[in-house]
């Protein structure tokens, strides 16, 4: 019956801890995947969601169904923490939200809702580069895909003429996705004042913004500074959409848990909006998964948790500040390493866009053990005091050829 069906190539970032795992040598390094790990390279499970844990057992839930927009406490304090206490939308009760499978998950909701009620346009604009998985799942969702540039090979920074022209030449009404924070794989974002020019052509064109938000709290290590650009961008009185994941800022990777939501014009548009949202998941998986909700919902409704939730996104963020400035010193002061590597330092969130190129990628993977992707992406976290050395150590043998 298959045997017409063609072997599809592993996906290019979640393969990599194939690859490291087969990999026995002790000096291994996986700077793959963008999961934290702590100082000693291990998975980092917060306090926070330890002891919310603790709560919701204590507490003796059942396990029914949650309703299909998922449970409502959590769904309600994600927007609190994204658009703010303040947001005028929120208090008109006029921001549609659903839980959804993590990051991804809103995202695909989001693409499906749009395709399907978007009146305007069924082009939605990406950043080159961006994360890998926006291209096909946008597609699957029924858009079409296009890009814009973003970052600029030659300042190993953003590329903000590009980026203004491209979304000056878009067609009136497309949708652009923009990262709202630590854009992944760059780690290059506007400053605020090209966030609000960016707002500017967004208005001037009609653009539609849908916001990725798969790292706040990441960049800065402060959740309010992180939302910086959805929060400017609502005040400005766009409607936008937005998507929040907790895989990273909470640890709650496999957890799964997530938000998809939209700005509406009133309370009673956002109830028609809330109705097709549930009309898109009902046949896609029914209603999302219960236990991570209650997690994320208990540390964002308890005082002590959430600000102890704070201090580890700090705490996480922090550690990552330290080994690119560690890193930063190791190529350039230490190796005196050819090349500008001040991009290390001021690259932003989870990742690093080296500037390495896929052959250097490629001899550090056969030779020194150190994973990552061939775009030369690292993820920090996967760095620690221990391994850091060797780590520049590799790059300096593999930059010098
Ligand atoms: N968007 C971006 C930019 C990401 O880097 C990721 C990956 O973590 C996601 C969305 C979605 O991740 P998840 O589905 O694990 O929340
Ligand atoms: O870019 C990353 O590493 C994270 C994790 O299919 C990730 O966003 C990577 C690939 C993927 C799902 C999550």
């Amino acid at each position: 019956t298959w045997s017409a069906v063609p072997a599809g190539p592993p996906d290019p970032i979640l393969g990599i801890t194939e690859a490291f795992k087969a990999d026995k040598d002790s000096r291994r390094i996986n700077l793959g995947v963008g999961a934290y790990r702590d100082e000693d390279g291990k998975p980092y499970v917060l306090n926070a969601v330890k002891k919310a844990e603790e709560k919701i057992t204590a507490a003796k839930l059942d396990k029914e169904y949650l309703p299909i927009t998922g449970l409502s406490g959590f769904t309600s304090n994600a927007a609190k923490l994204a658009y703010g206490a303040d947001s005028v939308p929120r208090n008109q009760n006029a921001i549609a939200v659903t839980q959804t499978i993590s990051g991804t998950g809103a995202l695909r909701i989001g693409g499906t809702f749009l395709a399907r009620h978007y009146p305007h346009s069924k082009t939605i604009y990406v950043p080159t580069p961006t994360w890998g998985n926006h291209i096909p799942l946008f597609k699957d969702s029924g858009l079409e895909v296009k890009f814009y540039r973003y970052f600029d090979k030659k300042t190993v920074g953003l590329d903000f003429e590009g980026l203004k022209e491209d979304l000056q030449n878009a067609p009136e009404g497309a949708i652009v996705l923009l990262h709202a924070c630590a854009h992944n794989p760059t780690g290059v974002d506007p400053t605020q004042s090209q966030w609000k020019d960016i707002s500017d052509i967004v208005a001037e064109k009609k653009l539609f913004p849908f916001f990725d938000m798969a790292y706040q709290g990441f960049a800065s290590g402060s959740t309010d500074r992180d939302a910086f650009a959805v929060r400017y961008f609502v005040s400005q009185g766009h409607q936008i959409a937005l998507s929040q994941s907790f895989a990273k800022n909470m640890g709650l990777y496999g957890e799964r848990v997530g938000a998809f939501s939209l700005t509406t014009a009133s309370e009673e548009e956002r109830k028609r909006v809330d109705s097709q949202l549930k009309i898109i998941v009902r046949p896609m998986y029914s209603n999302p998964p219960l236990h991570g909700a209650h997690i994320a919902n208990t540390i964002l409704s308890d005082p002590e948790l959430y600000q102890e939730w704070e201090g580890e996104v700090k705490g996480m963020a922090d550690r990552i500040i330290n080994m690119r400035e560690r890193l930063y010193q190791l190529l350039s002061n230490d190796f005196r390493t050819p090349g500008e590597w001040s991009h290390v330092k001021s690259q932003i969130g989870m990742f690093s866009f080296t500037g390495l190129n896929k052959e250097q990628c490629k001899v550090l993977a056969e030779k020194a053990h150190i994973y990552m992707t061939m775009d030369g992406r690292i993820s920090m976290a996967g760095l620690n005091g221990r391994n850091i050395e060797y780590f520049a150590k590799s790059v300096d043998a593999a930059v010098r050829g």
